[in-house]
Formats: C-alpha cells, structure tokens, sequence
C-alpha cells in the first residue's frame, strides 16, 4: 500500500510541501535542496536499526550492515574536510555543540561566543538556551563596519580567560579569520596557565570549506562543530570533527552515552551519500556559483539602494538591513516576500531596537536557490522581485504579477521531476 493509500493526510502535505518547494524561490540561508539518492537514503529500511555505540563496538547485534554504512559516513568526511577523527552521530548542530562542550567543559565553565545580535547562534551561550544556563558565557560582537572585533574579542578574552572560544556564526556574511582565533585561545590559555579550547562551528559555511572556498578550521581549533543540510547540502543533522586524537576519544564518548541513545542509521547513510557528492569536481563548481550569486544579489540590491551589514558578502548569505533602507521591519518584510513565494527570514541586526521576533533586518542565503540551477543574471532579477514588492507592498497587482513571475521562474529550474 502506498502513503497515499494509507495515509492522505500525511500524503497530501508532503505534496503540498514539494509544491511549495518548487514554486518558491527559497532564500532562508540555512536551507538547501538534497539530492534524490539522499532522499532515498534518508528514506531506507535503516531506520528500523538500533546501533547504540560505535562500529564494532555496538550494544546490539545485527549491525554489520550499519557499521558499514557509518564507517563510509566517517571516511568521506575525514577525506572531505582533512580531519583525522570525525563523529557523525550528532542529530543536529544544536547536539553536535552540546556534546562538543561537554567533551571538555564541566558546568560553570565560561564559553566566549559571538552575541546572537552580531549574528552567533543560540548555542554559542545564549542566556535561554543551555550553553548560557550551565555555562557562563560572555560574548563578543563586530566593529561598526560590521566585520568580527578581533581586536575587542582578544581583549575580552584575556579578561575573562574563558574556557573555550567560539567562532562560527549564523548570520555572518564575512570570511571568518581562524587563525587569529587560534592566537587570541592560546595566549588565553598561557594566561590562565590552563587549556583555553578552540571550537568552530562550521554549521553555515560546511559546503563552502568542503570546495576550499572559505578557509577550513580544522588545522586551527581543537574541535570543528557542523551541520550537514546547510551549503553542505546533505540529510538534517550534525558532526564532530577533531585531529586530536585524545580529544576523539573524549567526543566519541561525550556523544553516546553522554549525550545521546541511538544513532538515526538512516540519516547517517544520507550524511554518506552528501560526503560522497561534495567529494565531486562538480561540488566545488556549485560552492563557487554560491558565493558569486551572493554576491550579485548584494551588488544589485546595494545599487538599489539598500544597506547590507558589512557592506557585502564574502560567502553565501547577506544581512539586509530593511528598516534603515525602506522603512519596514524584517517581519513585515518576511510576510511580504512570502506572499510573492520568496522565502527567507527576519534576522536581528546588530544593534536592533526592535524586539527578535521582529527585527529591523532579512537574513537572504543563495546555496538552496543555485541547487537549483540559478546564476548571476537570476540573482539580479531576484534582487529586483524583492525590490518592487517591499516598495510597492499595498498594491495586490503588482504583488500579483510579481508572483507570476516568480512562479514562471522556478518552473524553468524543476526539483525532482523525472
Ligand atoms: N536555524 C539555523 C539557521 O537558520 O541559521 C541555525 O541553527
């Protein structure tokens, strides 16, 4: 029996999301289109496998199968980001950081992260969420021409003495300079006369360092954080990345039992199938295609007339600063675009007056939009959808036509259709 057969409700949304999915022109940055073979992956008899543990140390039998699956999982990603020792059982980014610092952090340790308004992420020691609840975390953020602070992140970093310094980011649109985060953990730890950790968490830009088109961390920090569905373009989930052997051990450990049960065995195949994709020349192709549509659609959004955080983008996501370029708030802008079929989401921009569920900006990435085909010329007239509809928002004709057009387009960049 078939989904639809069995189950139309589930059936039907499912289709009325692949719809949804084509008709729209997707710009949430941390959004990506996966390939069918992941899909299939994703979609196979590995689900029904418990693996508890790691290959050939498992606390159930019948994993001959699935140790094969993870060991490939783990040799392409060590052969992808030059790792020596990966672990690709966390669930998410969100599981991959809080086993990575409970790898090497007790409660009540201190985390340097960048502040969720200058563009770091929940997890990087947010007041709410548990790395700001079980550990104390101080925070940097950016200069006024919207680059990283090194100068300032040095300083509070010698003040504070933290345990770990974090970089990684998930509303930063700048190359992001790890070398200098390495210098700034070291003289921390001759400081402290103890280790200062650093971490990374490559969770936004995983595809861009996999093609060599953002520097990779892993020869800098002690631990490399990710997620897989981002410009990486694989199945929802996490990985830990190391080449500190001793540290391996710690991670392994801190992911199951310390923070983990069961492996998603079918979700690890699918992680398999994106390394052995990014492997491909033609990868490196599409990581490039990212950058340069990033850049295009800031260029012409830029020209018409609206202010970009950092004045511009180095990898695949631009920070629009909307109300201080047309007078509206992200939100209000979110629902705008939606209502053409261009996604995206409000994103705080630093120094926000308004509230985070509000927001005076829009996050706009470009890794899903060039899986499906789109170039520069694409991006510019994307840039000029976004334009018309945020200045002319009350009148439903030109919303109307726009959402045509947008539609008109996407049908000549299909997903999935055979
Ligand atoms: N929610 C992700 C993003 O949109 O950047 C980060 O976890």
């Amino acid at each position: 029996m078939s989904l639809k057969e069995k189950d139309f409700e589930i059936y039907e949304v499912v289709q009325n999301e692949l719809k949804r999915q084509r008709e729209h022109i997707e710009l949430i940055a941390s959004e990506n289109f996966v390939s069918r073979e992941v899909l299939e992956a994703q979609g196979s008899v590995l689900t029904n496998k418990y693996a508890e543990g790691y290959s050939g140390k498992r606390y159930y039998g019948g994993c001959e199968n699935v140790d094969v699956v993870e060991n490939l999982a783990i040799e392409r990603a060590k052969k992808l980001f030059g790792a020596a020792y990966v672990n690709v059982q966390p669930h998410s980014g969100a599981s991959a950081n809080l086993a990575a610092y409970n790898s090497i952090l007790m409660p009540g340790d201190k985390i340097l992260g960048m502040s969720l308004d200058a563009g770091g992420h929940l997890t990087h020691g947010y007041s709410v969420n548990f790395s700001g609840k079980i550990y104390k975390a101080v925070n940097y953020g950016l200069k006024e021409n919207g680059y990283i602070d090194y100068d300032k992140v040095e300083q509070i970093a010698l003040e504070e003495l933290p345990n770990v310094i974090v970089a990684g980011a998930s509303a930063y649109p700048r190359i992001i300079d790890f070398k200098r985060f390495r210098e700034i953990a070291d003289e921390v730890s001759l400081k402290a006369g103890r280790k200062c950790y650093f971490m990374v968490d490559m969770a936004h830009i995983a595809g861009l360092v996999a093609a060599g088109v953002h520097p990779n961390p892993i020869n800098y920090a002690d631990i490399v954080t990710t997620t897989t569905h981002k410009t990486l373009r694989g199945p929802r989930g996490g990985m830990i990345l190391t080449n500190d052997e001793a540290l391996a051990k710690k991670i392994n450990s801190s992911v199951f039992p310390g923070c983990q049960g069961g492996p998603l065995m079918h979700v690890i195949a699918a992680k398999a199938v994106a390394f052995k994709e990014a492997l491909q020349p033609d990868f490196i192709d599409y990581a490039n295609q990212v950058v340069k549509n990033c850049k295009a659609l800031a260029d012409e959004l830029i020209k018409l007339g609206y202010k970009l955080v950092s004045g511009g983008t180095d990898n695949h996501l631009i920070l629009v600063d909307i109300y201080g370029s047309v007078g509206i708030t992200g939100k209000k802008a979110e629902n705008i675009l939606h209502s053409v079929n261009i996604t995206c989401n409000k994103n705080a921009i630093p120094g926000d007056t308004q509230k985070p569920t509000v927001t005076s900006g829009v996050r706009l990435g470009t890794a899903a939009i060039t899986s499906r085909g789109f170039k520069e010329d694409d991006m510019r007239k994307v840039a000029n959808f976004i334009n018309d509809a945020l200045r002319n928002y009350e009148n439903e004709d030109i919303l109307l036509k726009i959402k045509n057009d947008v539609v008109s387009l996407m049908e000549k960049h299909p997903y999935l259709e055979d």
